[in-house]
């Protein structure tokens, strides 16, 4: 398949993306939640049971991946990356290597990983990837973001991003504003604007083809801790006006991050942006990593025995998103 065939594929009408690529630290602060401890074992337990959901292909386009994860094999020996393609699903990669203290700019943070990524890739591909994210990380506070920080993330994203094409595999580009904070949805319009308009203006200086990319942004929402909270019919409607603003026309589709908010709220946001927008120019569905997974995990509980458990609580959750891109929930 062309980057472009698999960037079409990842948003296909009714699909999203699985996003089950937490990093080591991630998945453990999630275990240790559910009183699990985070062992190979046990993070094969969990994740074997997502990717091998029968009938999740109708709902789910890609699921993404951890390094560890794209290296699992099941107990007859069939590769992770081979049971997702059993069911039509794309595999995709985690490539970046964390958002790190950004050094002179309290509170913010950099994302780096860019060290290597071409040799990366290239083995990625062999491993079966078509495509890869890389998640950059914006907060807003007191004085922050600053312009630096959106300048030298948006470089980041741009730069794997290119690395992504030139290595024939789609990017998923993450640039994610933080849903912590007490600021007003209206500061999350102004700022996510800023972001994704100095992500577009670097994706064109690195030259990143836009029909062979997906944009996974975050919701234009108030701010976890604002005393007013915005409605949901609010929040789709800044985000669709946000994202009609900034991304250019080409680009097939964006595959929001839940970020921090509830199943309902992920479910009826993007539900009411594509009921009451019909005329957005790409496509909005979703690339869920706890909106996904929160169920699913619980149910699961550190327990092989829970794995169809787990199975069913992901497979419900997809058949919701599922509607909610489609506007019909
Ligand atoms: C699944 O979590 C992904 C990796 O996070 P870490 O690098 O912090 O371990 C994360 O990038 C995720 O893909 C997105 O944030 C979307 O997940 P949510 O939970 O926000 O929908």
């Amino acid at each position: 398949m062309t980057i472009q065939e698999v960037a079409l594929a990842l948003v296909a009408d009714g699909k999203g993306i699985l996003a089950m690529d937490e990093s080591s630290g991630t998945i453990e602060k999630r275990f240790t939640a559910l009183g699990v401890e985070s062992s190979e074992d046990t993070r094969w337990s969990y994740r074997y049971s997502l990717v091998s959901v029968k009938g999740l292909g109708q709902f789910i386009s890609g699921v993404i991946l951890f390094d560890e994860t794209i290296r699992s094999k099941d107990k007859q020996g069939v590769a992770f990356t081979e049971l997702l393609a059993r069911e039509g699903i794309l595999s995709g990669i985690k490539v970046d290597m964390g958002a790190k203290d950004f050094e002179g700019h309290p509170g913010e943070k950099n994302t780096l990983g860019l060290e290597g990524l071409p040799e990366r890739l290239k083995e990625y591909k062999e491993l079966g990837a078509s495509f890869a994210k890389w998640r950059a990380v914006i907060t807003i506070g007191e004085g922050i973001p600053t312009d630096d920080c959106i300048a030298a993330n948006a470089t980041g994203l741009a730069k794997y991003g290119k690395m992504c094409q030139d290595a024939g595999i789609v990017p998923i580009i993450e640039p994610e504003v933080l849903i912590d904070g007490d600021h007003t949805i209206e500061k999350s319009f102004e700022v996510s604007k800023k972001v994704q308009e100095k992500v577009f203006e670097a994706l064109n200086v690195q030259g990143v083809a836009l029909d062979g990319m997906i944009l996974k942004p975050s919701m234009v929402i108030s701010g976890k801790e604002c005393a007013e909270q915005a409605t949901p019919e609010e929040v789709a409607a800044q985000t669709v006006a946000c994202l009609k603003a900034t991304v250019p026309l080409g680009v097939p589709g964006c595959a929001f991050l839940s970020g921090g908010q509830s199943d309902e709220q992920a479910a009826s946001h993007l539900n009411l942006m594509n009921k009451n927008f019909t005329d957005v120019p790409f496509k909005l569905t979703f690339s869920y990593g706890r909106a996904l997974q929160r169920e699913a995990m619980a149910a699961w509980a550190g327990k092989d025995e829970n794995q169809d458990l787990a199975r069913e609580a992901v497979l419900k959750k997809a058949k919701v998103y599922s509607e909610a891109s489609l506007g019909t929930l």
